[in-house]
C-alpha cells in the first residue's frame, strides 16, 4: 500500500488530505459523517478576537458551477472556541490547525498569543483573504506590503508552524505569496473565494445580502491549479490547494502542479462524508499506479517541451 505521509515544514501529515476553514464548523459537526482520525488533518472556520454574528441573509446561493458565500466571519470567538471548541478537537488523534481572521495587525497578534498558551494546536492558518468583509481580510490580503507586516508581526507570537492563506482576487497572487514567505510563513495554502455576485431577474437585487460573495466548488478548480501552479514557481515553502476538489483525481492534479497538500471544502456540504472518502480514494488511485509514497508525485507535472509559462 502506498505511503501517504506529507511533511510539511514542520507539519507531518498522516496523509496530505485535510478540511477547508469555514466548510468544516469546528470539526465535531462533521463527527457522525466520518471517522475524522482518517483525515492528514482539520482546518477550523475563522476565528477572531471577538464573537461575530456575520453578515445578514442570503448568505449562501447555488450557481452553476458552485456556490456563492457571504458569511462574514461569523465565528464563536476566542475565548469560547478555547472552551467549547477545541476540547473536542484536542481527541480527534489527526491534525488542527486553527484559521484566524482580524480586522488589524493587531487582532491577529492578539488570538495567535493566546491561542498559542493552548495544547492541542499544530498550526496555524492566518485568513488575509476573507472576501466578504469591509474592515479586514481581503484589505489587508490584497496588499503585498500589507501581507508581509501581518506575517511578520504574527510570526513573533508563535513557534507554531504558520501558513498564509491567500487571496485569488488581485493581479499577482505570486507578488502575495512572496511576500507572505519574505514575513516568515512557512506554509501558503491557495486559493480562498473568488468575489461574486448573483442576481434575482424577479426582484431585480442581489440574491446575497451584501450583494457581492465568495466563489467556490467544481468551476473553481482549474483556476485554482493555475494560481498554485504560479505559486510554486515563485517560492520554495510548501503549498496546500484548495478550490473545486471533490476526488482523488482532482487531489492529484493538485500534487502534480506542486501542492504538498490539499483542503477539501464545497464537496463537504454536498457529502459530509467526502473527505474520507477522498481518503481512501487517493490509496487506491496511488496503488493503481505503482506509486509507492505519495510525495514522489508532488510536483512532477510534466512540462510539453518548448512550453513556456506566464501568469
Ligand atoms: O466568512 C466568510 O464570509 C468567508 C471567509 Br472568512 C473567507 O475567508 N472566505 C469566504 O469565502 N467567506
Amino acid at each position: 500500500m502506498a505511503n501517504l505521509s506529507v511533511a510539511l515544514a514542520g507539519l507531518n501529515l498522516k496523509n496530505p488530505i485535510l478540511t477547508a476553514s469555514g466548510t468544516f464548523g469546528y470539526g465535531q459537526e462533521y463527527e457522525d459523517f466520518m471517522d475524522l482520525s482518517r483525515l492528514g488533518g482539520v482546518v477550523t472556520k475563522s476565528i477572531t478576537k471577538e464573537p461575530r454574528a456575520g453578515n445578514p441573509p442570503f448568505r449562501v446561493t447555488e450557481v452553476p458551477g458552485g456556490m456563492l458565500n457571504s458569511i462574514g466571519l461569523a465565528n464563536v470567538g476566542m475565548e469560547a472556541f478555547v472552551k467549547e471548541k477545541l476540547p473536542f478537537l484536542r481527541k480527534i488523534r489527526t491534525r488542527v490547525i486553527v484559521n484566524i481572521a482580524g480586522n488589524s495587525v493587531n487582532d491577529y497578534e492578539t488570538v495567535v498569543s493566546r491561542l498559542d498558551r493552548e495544547e492541542g494546536i499544530d498550526a496555524y492558518e492566518i485568513n488575509l483573504s476573507c472576501p466578504n468583509v469591509k474592515e479586514g481580510g481581503l484589505t489587508f490580503g490584497k496588499n503585498p506590503a500589507e501581507v508581509f507586516r501581518i506575517t511578520q508581526n504574527v510570526r513573533l507570537h508563535t513557534k507554531r508552524p504558520l501558513i498564509v492563506k491567500l487571496t485569488p482576487n488581485v493581479t499577482s497572487i505570486g507578488d502575495l505569496a512572496q511576500a507572505a514567505v519574505e514575513g516568515g510563513a512557512d506554509i501558503l495554502s491557495a486559493i480562498n473565494t473568488l468575489v461574486g455576485m448573483a442576481v434575482d431577474v424577479k426582484t431585480r437585487k442581489p440574491i446575497l445580502g451584501k450583494i457581492t460573495g465568495g466563489f467556490s466548488g467544481p468551476a473553481l478548480k482549474s483556476i485554482a491549479l493555475a494560481k498554485v501552479f504560479e505559486v510554486v514557481q515563485r517560492v520554495s515553502v510548501p503549498v496546500i490547494g484548495i478550490g473545486g476538489i471533490f476526488s482523488a483525481e482532482d487531489v492529484m492534479e493538485f500534487l502534480l502542479v506542486g501542492a504538498s497538500a490539499v483542503q477539501i471544502g464545497t464537496a463537504n456540504f454536498i457529502n459530509p462524508g467526502i473527505s474520507e472518502k477522498i481518503v481512501r480514494d487517493l490509496q487506491t488511485l496511488c496503488d493503481e499506479q505503482g506509486i509507492k509514497h505519495v510525495k514522489e508525485i508532488i510536483g512532477k507535472l510534466e512540462i510539453h517541451e518548448g512550453a513556456v509559462f506566464s501568469q
